[in-house]
């Protein structure tokens, strides 16, 4: 006979071995509503637009460059939501917010609040410095970043405003710049300076007669015209008897072309000199083919044609036409901030600010870092000439060295060729660790195959051993419970 406790040991048994029994059943089929909500993949961050604004002239006599500069920044924006960003774990589409500041200096400070109202993310502009830097007051009270892709007056960033950035040079490097290559190459004695009374205009003629008269050469009294001014024949003819060697002239190509021309038509004889903002092909329309051969003027930049091969590329798919001037410094600009935001992981102006002043960026124009007033470290200038109907680069001066555009390209060219074997080198080195990692991963993957299949035969035989154990005592308890019965 067996005890009390040897009976309720073998409830507990039965219980156990009926346990098992159930385990080993198949499991009941799953509702299928339940099932479809368990196999359905996990749901898509939140979509957010991101605002970024552009403004530049889309109006006027620069309305061409301006067209430029926004095209640089939609391209950006259209390759990374391409792309597909996420940022602070939320899919992030940009959206371009484009405006016309009609090149007018009192419309840069009203469009800048139109971007503070729609709570912009980010600025990509303005395209003129005297436009710039007015707007630059509003967005730096709103805590707005800035980048301008093509503003060279070098008070945009000397005000003290953290928010401000520039992907260009300045004009306190591009007016010593373009006036030691005429002092070098042209030797003039004399040489007339007009501008166009804006802040680019006359900050660069000031910078270009300041090196200038550093250099020994007469400088006859400054000449001025506006940045709509089309005629110039009345101070060209009063020019042409102070018989200058050379004209430098600090304004935009739609006013410079004109006045090309007409220092031509008049018999002016003598070097005309531009500044970026008249460095296009465009002189050849204005001013003609004959009339604007032999022109040099000077970039705060790589030259358009030096910009990576993937911009020029994309750019001529995206738009139809060839890039003019500072779309690779836009394209790069708006690059900027968003490469900032992802860094910061925040697309908070506040929180991706510091990304975006202590950034490390591979640009369309070259590689881009920003000194501690937000100007761009180690900016290229570059020397242009108009020869047999061709505008094209012939020089680069960086850190006060000049060379020749040629060496320049080959040194980029061959420094780009080691940074691709590198990257070849660092690839394989990867690919090697990768297969040690694969070998040792498939190891891992096999021990711990065995070990599963190890510590299942071993349950299967404790679950077997329990079971007959059971089984046993269930007919100890089915005796003894009879035998009570019959008792
Ligand atoms: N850098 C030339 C044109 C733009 C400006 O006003 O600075």
């Amino acid at each position: 006979m067996i005890s009390l406790r040897e009976l309720k040991l073998g409830a507990v048994a039965v219980a156990v071995a009926l346990g098992l029994a159930a385990c080993s059943k198949e499991e009941p089929k799953p509702e299928p509503a339940k099932e479809a909500a368990k196999d359905a993949p996990p749901p898509a961050p939140q979509e957010i637009v991101v605002k970024i604004g552009h403004a530049a002239p889309l109006t006027g006599g620069i309305a061409h460059l301006g067209k430029d500069n926004e095209n640089g920044a939609r391209l950006a924006v259209e390759q990374a939501n391409a792309k597909g960003i996420t940022i602070g774990g939320k899919k992030v589409r940009f959206e371009l917010v484009a405006e016309d500041d009609e090149e007018k200096p009192d419309k840069g400070p009203i469009v800048a609040q139109k971007f503070a109202d729609a709570k912009v993310a980010g600025v990509v502009g303005h395209l003129n410095s005297g436009v710039t830097i007015p707007a630059s007051a509003v967005y730096n009270q709103a805590g707005i970043p800035m980048v301008s892709g093509s503003a060279t007056n070098p008070k945009l960033t000397e005000q003290g405003f953290k928010n401000v950035f520039r992907v260009v040079g300045r004009d306190d490097q591009q007016g010593p710049a373009i006036a030691s290559y005429l002092v070098a190459e042209f030797k003039p004695k004399t040489v007339a300076v007009i501008d166009d009374a804006t802040a680019y205009g006359e900050g660069l003629a000031n910078e270009v007669e300041k090196s200038l008269k550093a250099s020994g050469v007469n400088v006859l009294p400054r000449e001025r015209g506006t940045k709509d001014t089309r005629d110039w024949k009345a101070i060209l003819t009063k020019l042409r008897g102070r018989q200058p060697d050379a004209i430098f002239y600090g304004g935009m190509d739609a006013t410079g072309g004109p006045l090309l021309k007409q220092g031509r038509e008049l018999g002016i004889k003598a070097v005309f000199a531009f500044g970026d903002g008249a460095c296009t092909e465009e002189m050849k329309k204005l001013a003609g083919e004959k009339q604007s051969e032999g022109l040099i003027c000077s970039q705060a930049g790589i030259p358009v044609q030096a910009a990576s091969k993937d911009f020029l590329e994309s750019y001529k798919t995206k738009f139809n036409v060839d890039p003019i001037l500072y779309s690779p410094f836009t394209f790069d600009a708006t690059n900027l901030l968003i490469a900032a935001m992802q860094k910061a992981d925040s697309v908070d102006p506040a929180k991706y600010l510091p990304a975006l002043a202590s950034i490390k960026h591979k640009g369309a124009s070259g590689d881009i870092e920003f000194d501690e007033r937000g100007d761009r470290k180690d900016a290229e200038m570059t020397i242009f000439t108009i020869k047999e109907g061709k505008l094209g680069p012939v020089a680069i001066v960086k850190a006060g060295r000049t060379t020749k555009f040629e060496d320049f390209m080959k040194a980029a060219e061959a420094a780009a060729a080691a940074a691709k074997a590198a990257m070849g080198k660092a690839g394989e080195a990867v690919s090697a660790g990768a297969a040690v990692a694969k070998e040792g991963a498939e190891k891992a993957v096999d021990a711990a195959r065995s070990a599963t299949s190890q510590a299942l035969d071993s349950a299967k035989d404790v679950a077997g051993k329990a079971a007959g154990e059971a089984k046993e005592v269930a007919g100890k308890v089915v005796e003894g419970a009879k035998d009570m019965v019959n008792k």
